[in-house]
């Protein structure tokens, strides 16, 4: 990567119920972030954190859509359109996007950013959830439960304009380590063109292979990817510290393994971002460094 880094902090958490995850920004820098990459002799600028609302100070309930539930639906959007702003403008600079969570809802903004909508972008999204509600689906009406239906305008999200990113379509979109789904989600998923690999197909196939797979989807026919990572892809043992975590998720090496082959991608790679670190529920920052960890190997630490 010859691309000079731009981490951008999004200490959102009006899209999930643990209050905590706010502070990922924080535990990520605070695990080594800036020091890893430069380690790698890549150059790395910090563009501090964006402005968030506190949750206590608003209604979640105000200007719902019809027929369904989005939590701080309007702050989101707004959230949401600063992460745009901000990530087109570091791609405007010719930099490389890290954005730090906060809750997977930003990644409607990072997406939104990152898709220059004269092109097509394709995503590989890292995660034990689909994140595939609606507003009309959800059982909880958190927003990170929501966000890749958002980017791909499902349900009401069709008509959001923050939410919904045409550049993006189903065919190259791949989620990666499911194994917690919803009844009505999965419905949508099974509906969609997305490609969805659970733990059971990475026990089958292993990681590289199922990876492999999944980038070639994600680049067939795109103009760029991006690669967004829910810390809750990880098994708990590993990745304590997130605010819904699923037994059953890959391995330490495994997520490693799994961003060695993205970094053999990375021209093609565009934007990235480290999702869902809760440090209140961590172990001694032990998730917050093992994030700073993967995004090295993403950006190609190689151990010879
Ligand atoms: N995440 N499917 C559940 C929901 O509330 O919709 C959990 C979502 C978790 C989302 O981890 O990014
Ligand atoms: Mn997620
Ligand atoms: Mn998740
Ligand atoms: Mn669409």
């Amino acid at each position: 990567m010859d691309r000079t880094v731009r981490v951008l902090g999004v200490p959102m958490d009006l899209g999930a119920d643990r209050r905590g995850v706010d502070m990922g920004p924080s535990a990520i820098r605070y695990g080594g972030l800036a020091d890893q990459l430069e380690a790698l002799g890549m150059a790395c600028v910090d563009g501090g954190d964006l402005a968030v609302p506190r949750p206590e100070e608003r209604d979640p309930d105000a200007d719902q859509p019809s027929g369904g539930r989005a939590k701080f639906r309007r702050e989101t959007g707004e959230v949401c359109q600063d992460v745009r702003t901000a990530v087109r403008a570091t791609i405007d600079d010719g930099e490389f996007p890290l954005v730090l969570g906060g809750d997977h809802s930003i990644a409607i903004g990072t997406v939104a950013g990152a898709a220059d909508p004269d092109e097509s972008l394709g995503i590989v999204w890292f995660d034990a959830h689909g994140d595939f509600n609606t507003p009309q689906t959800t059982p909880s009406g958190n927003i990170h439960g929501m966000s890749l239906a958002a980017i791909l305008g499902k349900g009401s999200f069709a008509d959001e304009a923050w939410a919904h990113t045409p550049a993006v379509s189903e065919e190259n979109v791949v989620l990666v380590g499911l194994r917690d789904v919803d009844d009505r989600e999965r419905d949508l998923l099974n509906e969609s063109d997305v490609t969805a690999y659970t733990m059971s197909d990475i026990d089958a196939r292993s990681v590289p292979s199922v990876v492999e797979e999944a980038l070639d989807i994600a680049t067939d026919g795109t103009d760029a990817i991006h690669v967004s990572l829910d810390l809750d892809w990880l098994d708990p043992t590993e990745a304590p510290g997130v605010g819904t975590p699923v037994r059953g998720g890959v391995s330490y090496r495994e997520a490693h393994v799994a961003m060695e082959y993205v970094a053999e991608r990375r021209e093609a790679i565009r934007s990235m971002e480290l999702v869902e670190v809760n440090p209140i529920l961590d172990d001694h920052n032990r998730t917050a460094e093992l994030a700073c960890e993967l995004a090295a190997s993403a950006f190609g630490k190689v151990v010879l």
